[in-house]
This record gives structure tokens, sequence and C-alpha cells, in this order.
């Protein structure tokens, strides 16, 4: 494959131009092993591990599925990871757990096919969360309405998913069937890299499958009394399709914990941004204000009170990982004054 097909551009030429290591070549980070990669190069694919200590170790500036990274050939040894390329964009959401930390899903997006079941899955209010996270990660959403050939009123539900999408695309598929695949083709293109997001059991890896044309991903029935799905694939995997597009599949999340600010959020609710505009006071939280023309709109049905819900919760996430963040800068900030005053104290110690 030539670089080409695997998405370079200028953009990546000129980051890699910048380390000006003559012996360095680019590769696309395909998948992550935790402590090794698998990369693709001009030269095919390869093992990798990144270079030890240094930048690439942690949080925001480790590889990730869809990076973009200098490496180097070593005799009797894999090939190293020796830099991040400069990202065009990155889809992050807060790791599980407690602490708030940022986890990189993938990186270097064009399109992000946003896959919701017409099972028990379909929820406009999970739509509007991955639609956050899509506008946060620099991609173009796309939301793609699977297992058509299991539902009686798909227009309903697509119109329902036009109503949250504002403007973004919605297409009805059956990756089962192989109705409807058509419409995603035109996003497809040679070099282009699309990113499968849902949850798990939506038929992230079934489509994968029918793309390709051949049985590359483990696929399993969902669970019969609620459509949820057994986490199947278990991790994220850059493929090139036959069509030379470069696809991301993805294990469907439990938790989808925002990583956004809220313009993000702003974005997703393009209909509640431009109601605020008639607000009366400026920084209107539309909660108890008077003059407020988004409850006025809830008041008059225009807007649903489960959308308006959604936004709020969305913008809490937000502002709670915003201050989350203060506070970590803030210890950090003491730690750091603490070193320096202790080195100040040993200093003094050392001219007595
Ligand atoms: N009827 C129907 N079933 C489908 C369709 N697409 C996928 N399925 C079924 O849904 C189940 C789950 O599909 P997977 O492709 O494993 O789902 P996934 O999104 O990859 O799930 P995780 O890997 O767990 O995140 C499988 O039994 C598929 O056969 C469809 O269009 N119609
Ligand atoms: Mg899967
Ligand atoms: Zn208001």
């Amino acid at each position: 494959m030539n670089l080409t097909e695997l998405g370079w551009d200028e953009h990546f030429e000129k980051s890699f131009a910048g380390l000006g290591d003559a012996q360095a070549f680019p590769a696309r980070v395909a998948s992550d092993y935790g402590t090794s990669y698998l990369i693709l190069t001009e030269r095919g694919d390869r093992p990798a591990e990144a270079a030890r200590g240094g930048s690439l170790a942690s949080g925001l500036t480790r590889p990730a599925v869809g990076d973009w990274v200098a490496a180097r050939e070593r005799p009797n040894a894999p090939t190293q990871i020796l830099a991040l390329l400069d990202r065009r964009g990155a889809f992050v959401r807060k790791a599980p757990g407690k602490a708030t930390a940022p986890q990189v899903l993938a990186a270097n997006v064009d399109w992000a096919f946003l896959i919701c079941g017409l099972d028990g899955d379909f929820s406009p209010r999970r739509i509007e969360r991955y639609l956050t996270l899509t506008w946060e990660s620099g991609a173009t959403p796309v939301v793609v309405l699977n297992k058509a050939d299991l539902c009686d009123d798909a227009q309903t539900r697509m119109r329902e998913a036009e109503e949250v999408a504002m403007g973004a695309p919605v297409h009805v598929i059956s990756a089962a069937t192989g109705n409807g695949l058509g419409e995603l083709q035109p996003y497809l293109a040679c070099g282009k890299t699309a990113v499968l997001l849902g949850s798990s059991g939506t038929g992230k890896s079934t489509l994968v499958n029918a793309l390709m044309g051949r049985t590359v991903q483990e696929t399993q029935a969902v669970r019969e009394d609620d459509s949820r799905g057994r986490h199947t694939t278990t991790r994220r995997e850059l493929m090139p399709l036959p069509s030379r597009a470069l696809l991301i599949d993805t294990p469907g999340m439990r938790e989808l914990q925002l990583w956004a600010s809220e313009e993000s959020i702003e974005e997703t609710f393009d209909d509640i941004r431009a109601l605020a505009v008639g607000c009366r006071f400026r920084d209107c939280t539309h909660e108890q204000e008077p003059g407020c023309a988004v409850r006025q709109a809830i008041d008059e049905g225009f807007l649903s009170d489960a959308r308006f819900n959604g936004y709020r919760k969305l913008k809490r996430e937000a502002q709670y990982l915003a201050r989350a963040q203060d506070r970590s800068a803030q210890l950090a900030e003491k730690a750091r004054w603490r070193r320096i005053a202790m080195d100040v104290r040993r200093i003094e110690k050392g001219k007595r």
C-alpha cells in the first residue's frame, strides 16, 4: 500500500519533515496491544514498540489506532516508534473508572459512523452523546440506523434520528441483508478513514465484514430479552477496505463519558443554541431566569423535555470535567511549589 492509500497528506508530511530524521519512515497505527502495536507502512505491516520513556508513554500523547507515527527498523529487534505525528483530530473519552484521565479511542478520522440498532437499542439521547464526541474529534458524523430488516417502522425512527442529527446525514441499512450499504460507499473513498462507533451488538463488526466482502471480524448474537450485545470485539482495529478506504472497528462501549468542551455540546444542540439567542440574559442557563426563550420553546412544545434534559446532562458532565481538570492542575501547581520550597531549604542548609 502506498502512503496515500493509508491516508497520508500534506499535514502529516509537514509534521514528519519537521522531525528531520533521515532514518525514520512514516507508519499508521492499525492495532494497539498495550505494550506493542501493529503498524502499516509502505513496506508492509510490522509489529512495533514505542520508544521507552519520553512522551509516548501515556495519556493524550500515547500512539492510538489511526495515528501517524515516525518509525525506524532496528536489527534483531521490533520496529520502533520514535514519534507521534501531529494529529488532525482524535476521539477522546474519559477513561473508564474514577480518575479523570483522557483516553484516545481513534485518531485522524474523517467520518464517524454512529451505528444504532433498530431493535431495542435505538436512543436519540445516545445519538446526541456520540454526536458531541464526534464534533470534538474533528470528524464528520454520519448516523447509521442498522438492522432495518428487524424494524417495521424504520421511517419513523429515521425522522426521530434526523431531529437530533441537526443536518448530519442519516442512513437506514441492514448489514445482514446488505440493504442500503451502497449509501455508505461515497464516504469510503481511497485514503479516507471512517470509524464505527456504537453500543455492543449494534452490528459494527457485521458491517465491517459486509464492507470487506469476507469475514474478518467475529460477531455474536445479542441477548434476546433486551437486544444488548455481548462485547464481542475487544480491541480497536484499523483495516484497509477493498474500496481503499480505512475502516476502524471498535468495541461497543459500556460507558461513554465525554472528554468534551461545552462548545461541542452547543454544536450538537444547534437548535438550543439558536433559541438561546432570544434569551433576555446573555449568560442564561435556561433554568429559572425570566425571559428565557429556551424555556418558552419547551412550554410551547417546540423543544422536547427529553432533548433539553439530554443537553443539561452533557453540559453538567463537561462542567464537572472542567472543574476536575482545574483541580488536578491546582494540585500539580501546589506540588511544584512544594518541590521548589524544598530545594530552597536544601540550598540554604548547604550554605550553613
Ligand atoms: N437482523 C439483523 N441482525 C444484524 C444486523 N447487523 C448485525 N446483526 C446481528 O447483530 C448481532 C451483533 O452483531 P455484531 O456485529 O457482533 O455487533 P457489534 O456492534 O460488533 O458488537 P460488539 O463487538 O460487541 O461491540 C449479530 O448476531 C449480528 O448477526 C442486521 O442488519 N440485521
Ligand atoms: Mg464487534
Ligand atoms: Zn434561557
